[in-house]
């Protein structure tokens, strides 16, 4: 990225930019990112440290933070302390932290969201490779003849890739595209096969898929027979259990012929590419998973060239640069092990660590239970929110409620997790601090600070680091700036490695200041071997393995955990949305973003909402035995029967149920410990409420204020440009309509109060002008089919109401007002109607004509799947 600033009236002005050089995206960002530069401000920062609701300074903090985790290490051991981080740290933060805990605290409590993320993956590639090794790269992509893509929805979780994918078949039409999905998700858009799979099946198919290519003569045994070991057996685990092609498509619920049709692209593209994510590793066998991808691969020798490899892609930032760190508590840094004493010893010996950790700790659900249980005794969270991220969500809440030491490290003050800590300490974020990060495929880049951060927030590396010093342990954290980190890192990464360890940026051993401004990015190793980094992994064959070899490994597929059953017959699957980004901390601050998808929901398949009386557009609850979920029902036939889908972001700060992992069931994989998150049971009702509504205000309502105004069964809030507003429905008809609309819209007595109600059919509508502005809306009605919020939304730009409007307000609709719909693309704030009329008065019929007309898609690009099923709708219904 690049960013230039400007600073006006209003403060700085960000503008955010790609690079044309960055190889990972040659300057492409996708609507998160463009947008990143209107969240630069300080509103909703946390902006002081707190002990216990208190604002204190640092010295106090600090201090406070070093006696309890003293107080408690000599009282407990050092296992009653945890970290709890993220794939958002940058790799010098990650790193202080993991060689505090686990060097000097003594304990290997250390786990990160990553857990809830790349944690399957992680073991598969080290199952097979011997070494957490991405073989790929994405210029990989530019030269495969097949990508078939399994759990992952690229088009809205990666939409650079997305986009990079859909140029390359454009140019290159021979390029097959295969989406494994359970859902017909955007990314179907350029696939030449979808196979809806029956969920948590994934293991069936590529055993399938193994089985198939040995019969099709499409293996490579020249490379099976150099190059690895253990095909034999896991050839002959998957021929004895997937029978027949007719068995292994009603096992995974296909079609024959889709089925077929892929099995043989397969067999005969030896430029195959598998992309893989959160529905292969959100699983309670997802390593076993990404093994029986990765076995494919290996038996066709189709890894470590050009156009070929298994591909895990990450999700976070700096998701691999956690993996480098060791983040995780079962890793221990640099990609080494606490498996192997030697590599204790080692770590032991580059930190000259003294309470060294010599095994692994708890994993981030074990954790949370530890945390509960009162084994924990003090819990650090940095840079995530597991109250809203983590399975069994409202379980992690309450044990974070009943621990005493919750210290929360955040550049918000208001979250879901920042509202049970009694610690908070204000970090920088983005733009506010250097650091480096790494993405999938093994590119290393240095962001750099642009702009200063609130006064009092520090680096979140500086914050552990004074930590450390206070606890007693001066020279070993005594770091003046990210690049100091970074060179020990880099030095502890070379630190006796002689080629045996694949994580090696040595090169960087000595980098100076001057060097890290302007580093430019490379995909690692980078050490005397490879000064200029490397594409693409064992290309000589050579694996981290003993005797250098990869493993097959034999899968026996297994069913997901949790089964349907009377109470709770459907399978709920969660994942992202568009427009959003996990627990929307930074992107629900942004109108923009929230135009697409606005409040929580779930898509339900049209068979089951007749079933159950779900209407699009109205309420419905999800639950089971760990929680409730409320949100819009959508119904679309993208879902399969029994099946719903939620997204993973809304929080307690933007709606009143809109926390889908309330409802995941906390059941993870037994090796790699990641919850599966994907794959749970639920029922689902119509939730019943007997009125309707919305409120539009200029005021900044939080979520503890709103539910203040009025016993709401739900609300959901949306930021707007001009004003919030905040969905609203309730089970009962308010008490004493006047009073509370007051109080919601903050009236004052200088104001005007207009007001309309009619009790017997269930309508009230109230609005309050200051000097003849618009500043509050209240609308009631017994349906949520309510007047367009865009129409009355515009009214707040007026500086003056006219009578006209006035009477339109409290009629509750404006005749011959053009209302532009929902927002389809975010970045040109392109509408529905305004695209359908479009089509219509021009007779648009392509998206590139969509995009010259209205510019509609012609930025991120993300919103072209959608643009295309809106054409190819309507080009149904005319015909
Ligand atoms: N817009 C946006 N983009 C993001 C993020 C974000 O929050 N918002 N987060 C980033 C992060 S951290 C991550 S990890 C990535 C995740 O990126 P993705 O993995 O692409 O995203 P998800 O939506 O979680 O899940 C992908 C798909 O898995 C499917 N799935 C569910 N069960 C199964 C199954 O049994 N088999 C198969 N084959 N598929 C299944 C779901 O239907 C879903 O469409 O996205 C990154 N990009
Ligand atoms: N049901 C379900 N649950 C899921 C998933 C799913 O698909 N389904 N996906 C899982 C996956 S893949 C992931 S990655 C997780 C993500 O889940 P989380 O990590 O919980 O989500 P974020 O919103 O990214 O949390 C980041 C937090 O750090 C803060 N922050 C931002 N920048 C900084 C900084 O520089 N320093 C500090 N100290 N704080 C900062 C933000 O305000 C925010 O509170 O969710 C997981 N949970
Ligand atoms: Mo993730």
């Amino acid at each position: 990225m690049q960013v230039s600033t400007k600073t006006t009236l209003k403060g700085l002005e960000v503008k955010v930019l790609g690079d044309k050089l960055h190889p990972a995206n040659f300057g492409k960002l996708c609507v998160k990112g463009s947008s990143a530069g209107e969240t630069t401000g300080f509103e909703g920062r946390m902006l002081a440290p707190q002990i216990n609701g208190e604002t204190v300074d640092w010295q106090t903090a600090i201090s406070e933070v070093a006696s309890r985790l003293t107080q408690i290490i000599q009282e407990y051991g050092p296992d009653a302390v945890a970290f709890y981080v993220s794939g958002q740290f940058l790799t010098e933060d990650y790193y202080v932290a993991n060689k505090l805990i686990k060097g000097f605290i003594g304990t290997a409590n250390i786990d990160t969201n990553s857990r809830l993320c790349m944690a399957s993956a992680v073991v598969g590639y080290k199952r097979a490779f011997g070494s957490d090794t991405v073989p790929c790269s994405y210029e990989d992509l530019d030269h495969a003849d097949l990508i078939t893509i399994v759990g992952s929805n690229t088009a809205w979780a990666h939409p650079i890739v997305y986009q990079r994918i859909a140029a390359v078949k454009k140019a290159r039409p021979n390029l097959k595209v295969v989406v494994i999905d359970p859902r017909r998700t955007a990314t179907c858009d350029i696939a030449d096969i979808h196979l809806a799979i029956k969920p948590g099946m994934d293991a069936a198919l590529f055993n399938g898929l193994l089985a198939y290519l040995a019969q099709n003569d499409a293996l490579d045994s020249e490379y099976i027979q150099q190059h690895t070991e253990g095909f034999e057996a896991a050839l002959a685990q998957a021929q004895s259990l997937q029978g027949d092609l007719e068995a292994l498509a009603k096992q995974c619920d296909l079609p024959l012929k889709d089925l077929q049709a892929w099995l043989n692209l397969a067999a005969k593209t030896p430029k195959m590419v598998t992309l893989y994510s959160q529905g292969v590793n959100q699983s309670t066998t997802g390593v076993d998973k990404s093994n029986a991808i990765i076995n494919c691969h290996l038996a066709t020798g189709r890894i470590g060239k050009e156009g070929a490899g298994p591909f895990s892609i990450t999700g976070q930032p700096n998701a691999m640069g956690g993996r480098e760190v060791g983040g995780l508590a079962n890793q221990l840094a640099a990609h080494m092990d606490f498996a192997n004493p030697a590599h204790i010893d080692l770590v032991r010996r580059f930190w000259q660590a003294p309470n060294m950790a010599q095994q692994n700790g708890l994993k981030a659900v074990d954790m949370f239970n530890a945390v509960a249980e009162g084994k924990i005794k003090a819990i650090w969270i940095m840079n995530t929110n597991p109250v809203v991220s983590m399975p069994n969500a409202d379980a992690v809440k309450a044990a974070l409620q009943a621990c005493d030491t919750v210290i929360v490290q955040d550049c918000n003050q208001h979250t879901d997790t920042t509202a049970v800590g009694n610690i908070l300490l204000p970090a920088l974020t983005w733009g506010e601090t250097d650091g480096a990060v790494t993405n999938s495929d093994r590119t290393l880049s240095i962001q750099r600070q642009f702009t200063q951060g609130p006064e009092l927030a520090r680096p979140d590396w500086w914050i552990l680091a004074e930590v450390a010093k206070k606890m007693g342990w001066p020279e070993a954290f005594d770091y003046r700036s990210a690049v100091d980190i970074f060179r020990e890192h880099a030095q502890l990464s070379g630190f006796e490695n002689n080629g045996s360890r694949d994580f090696d940026i040595s090169a960087f051993s000595q980098i100076t200041a001057q060097e890290y401004a302007d580093f430019k990015p490379v995909q690692w190793p980078v050490n005397a071997q490879h000064p200029k980094g490397k594409k693409r992994m064992f290309e000589d064959g050579l694996f981290f393995t003993p005797n250098r070899k990869a493993k097959l490994i034999a899968i026996t597929p297994q069913a997901p955990f949790s089964k349907p059953s009377a109470e709770a017959p459907f399978i709920f699957n969660t994942g992202r949305i568009r427009d959003q980004w996990h627990t929307m901390t930074r992107t629900a601050k942004t109108p923009k973003l929230m135009a697409h998808i606005d409040e929580p929901y779930v898509t339900v398949h049209p068979l089951d909402a007749e079933k159950l009386a779900l209407k699009a557009g109205a309420l419905a609850k999800v639950f089971n035995t760990y929680g409730e979920y409320v949100g819009r029902v959508e119904i679309s036939d993208s879902q399969r029967p029994g099946e719903l889908f939620a997204p993973m972001h809304w929080t307690a700060q933007y709606a009143s149920q809109g926390r889908a992992d309330v409802c995941v069931a906390p059941r993870v994989d037994a090796l790699s410990g990641q919850p599966e998150s994907k794959h749970s049971v639920v029922n689902i009702v119509p939730f019943e409420v007997s009125w309707h509504g919305f409120i539009l205000t200029t005021q900044q309502l939080s979520a503890v204020q709103i539910n203040q105004t009025e016993a709401l069964d739900y609300w959901a809030k949306i930021t707007g440009k001009a004003f919030t507003r905040i969905e609203i429905a309730g089970k009962n008809w308010p008490k004493n309509n006047q009073a509370w609309a007051k109080l919601s819209l903050n009236w004052q007595e200088n104001q005007d109060f207009l007001e309309y109600e009619d009790a017997r059919a269930g309508h009230y509508r109230a609005a309050v002008l200051s000097d003849g502005r618009l500043v509050g809306v209240v609308f009631i009605a017994p349906s949520h089919q309510l007047p367009s919020r865009s129409w009355l939304g515009d009214l707040f730009s007026a500086t003056q109401i006219n009578d006209f409007n006035r009477r339109s307000i409290l009629a509750g609709s404006a005749s011959g007002v053009k209302d532009v719909g929902k927002t389809i693309c975010a970045c040109y704030g392109v509408g529905i109607n305004t695209i359908l009329e479009a089509m219509q008065q021009q007779n648009l019929t392509t998206v590139e004509a969509l995009g010259k007309a209205l510019k509609a898609g012609t930025n991120c690009g993300s919103c072209v799947p959608e643009l295309t099923e809106i054409l190819a709708s309507q080009v149904t219904q005319l015909s």
